[in-house]
């Protein structure tokens, strides 16, 4: 059977990557999709609206390259916060350089980033094979994601690099979680050069470019509803950023919570029908 008949809680309970499993066992325990997506610039804006979202999100997004005030204390604070509200913490880095490279980006610098963030994500363009990343990533428990696609209009992740991503992330069972994708695009014979699903597996999809009140942002993003997210393409997690914080240095808390949830509502219905479908 489909993945997308599958309940959370079932994969949890067979998903090879940890963190994977973490998460879809959050969703189900939350009953809540939605990965809030937090691209402001300073620390207490950063902490403010992830303590405002917790409650209702499996996730929080970070470009933690963006805050202006970044000190060890943030990432401590942003911990703290995912453990009193049970969500996990996704850096947004985006790796793209050589194995070697990509290792030390991971690792170490001022960021740190394997240190704190359960997730993160690489292009595949370099390489192949996400060995680099996994070095670091695994011996922590650390979950990858792939860029399989993207939500820009007009972007290049698309047909044989789409379906390369797809072949890569069958090589680090163990690692790699799944892919940011628009679609399910590892069950699409298609996209994935020819090469069938693994037996038995299962990679989350997690989906950027969602709003319920804007088309776009003028700068190329494109927005779906989560019900064509979730039901109709058959992703898993729905990411949301300015339609949650509005922007700028963020919304005050109370639309803050009520656009959670908002979202988180409409992520979850979308689930339930897809499950019903
Ligand atoms: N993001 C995208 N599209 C992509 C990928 C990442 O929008 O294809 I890969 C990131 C960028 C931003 C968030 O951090 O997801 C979306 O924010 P808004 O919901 O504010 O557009």
């Amino acid at each position: 059977p489909s993945i997308t008949t599958r309940t959370y809680a079932e994969r949890a309970a067979k998903h090879p990557v940890p963190v994977a499993k973490q998460l879809l066992d959050i969703c189900d325990r939350k009953k809540t999709n939605l990965c809030v997506s937090v691209d402001v610039t300073s620390k207490a804006g950063l902490l403010r609206i992830a303590e405002a979202a917790g409650p209702y999100c499996c996730c929080i997004k970070t470009h933690i390259d963006i805050v202006e005030d970044f000190d060890r204390d943030l990432v401590q604070q942003l911990q703290a916060l995912a453990d009193k509200h049970d969500f996990l913490i996704w850096e947004d880095r985006k790796f793209a350089d050589i194995g070697n490279t990509v290792r030390l980006q991971y690792s170490s610098g001022i960021y740190k980033i394997a240190s704190w963030a359960h997730i993160t994500n690489a292009h595949l363009s370099p390489a192949r094979h996400p060995d680099g990343l996994a070095s670091v990533g695994l011996p922590l428990g650390r979950g990858l994601l792939l860029l399989a696609e993207m939500s820009a209009k007009g972007n290049l992740a698309t047909g044989e690099y789409t379906a390369k991503n797809v072949e890569a992330a069958r090589r680090h069972p163990e690692f790699v979680m799944g892919f940011v994708a628009m679609r399910r695009v590892d069950e699409r014979e298609e996209t994935a050069g020819g090469v069938a699903p693994g037996e038995g597996a299962d990679y989350v999809i997690m989906t950027p470019g969602v709003g319920l009140d804007s088309k776009g942002d003028g700068m190329g993003q494109q927005y779906r509803t989560p019900d064509e997210v979730i039901r109709e393409s058959g992703c898993d997690v729905i990411i949301v950023g300015r339609g949650i914080y509005g922007g700028g240095d963020g919304n005050p808390n109370e639309e803050i919570v009520k656009q959670c949830k908002r979202y988180q509502e409409a992520g979850w219905k979308a689930y339930e029908d897809r499950l019903r479908q």
